[in-house]
């Protein structure tokens, strides 16, 4: 008998967006794939409203696959793995029971989007506050936008980023001894840190920014998604 055809997987990609990473994971994972690509509204930077009728927020990534849609990137990237993967880019779910290494994973697959990701979100809307109102208001907007970034974002952004630096202490990448998908959940957010600048003083973020953008899966899925600015 011959073995059963994969079913079709489609990522529906927005440019400069988190669904570069689900091209990443693909790509490191070898399935065939399609890419259907959306453009940003170049003034809101808004997602187009046709990505709605895929899920009600209109947000990328959005996959399909054998029928299904799945959104959120931790979400795909799990679904993926765990359908794909071979053991080389996420530990196994043992039923009942969390492996160290399954918790280690899985910490920094939930961490880049509940806890870092909001922080440099809030960073992303503050800094543009002053640009984005009205003329006669700038200045004001301005005072809070500086206020709201020194005295909560930026602090916690220095405390998140300084964490991470030390995370890498012990290893190249977050999962574990060796390249995971934790790691491509982590790229996303800090390389929209290193758009801030807020990188490229520490040493190891660095060179895990650099690593990871090498990878020969990683330069494939950009050829596939097109310009990307965040690398
Ligand atoms: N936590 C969600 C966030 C999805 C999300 O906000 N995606 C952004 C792209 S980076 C988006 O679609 N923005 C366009 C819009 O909000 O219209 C995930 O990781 O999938």
């Amino acid at each position: 008998m011959p073995p059963d055809p994969l079913p079709e997987l489609t990522v529906h990609h927005l440019n400069n967006s988190r669904s570069q990473r689900v091209l990443w994971l693909i790509e490191e994972l070898d399935v065939p794939y399609t890419v259907v690509h959306y453009q940003r509204d170049p003034k809101t930077m808004l997602a187009p409203r046709t990505l709605r009728t895929l899920h009600p927020l209109g947000k990328s990534p959005v996959v399909t696959i054998g029928g299904k849609t799945i959104a959120e990137t931790g979400l795909i990237i799990e679904y993926l793995c765990g359908r794909y993967d071979d053991g080389r880019l996420s530990p196994p779910a043992e039923p009942g029971s969390l492996t160290e290494e399954r918790e280690r994973w899985l910490y920094w697959m939930h961490y880049a989007e509940g806890s870092l990701m909001p922080m440099l979100l809030l960073k992303l809307v503050f800094s543009r506050m002053p640009r984005q109102s009205p003329r006669l208001l700038r200045f004001l907007v301005n005072m809070i936008s500086k206020q709201g970034q020194q005295d909560f974002i930026d602090p916690q952004l220095e405390q998140h980023l300084d964490y991470l630096e030390t995370c890498l202490d012990q290893g190249a990448w977050f999962g574990g001894s060796g390249f995971s998908a934790a790691d491509i959940m982590m790229s996303f957010p800090l390389e929209a840190a290193d758009r801030f600048g807020l990188i490229s003083k520490r040493t190891k973020l660095s060179a895990f920014l650099a690593r990871a953008h090498q990878r020969p899966a990683y330069r494939r899925a950009l050829e596939r998604g097109g310009p990307y600015a965040m690398a």
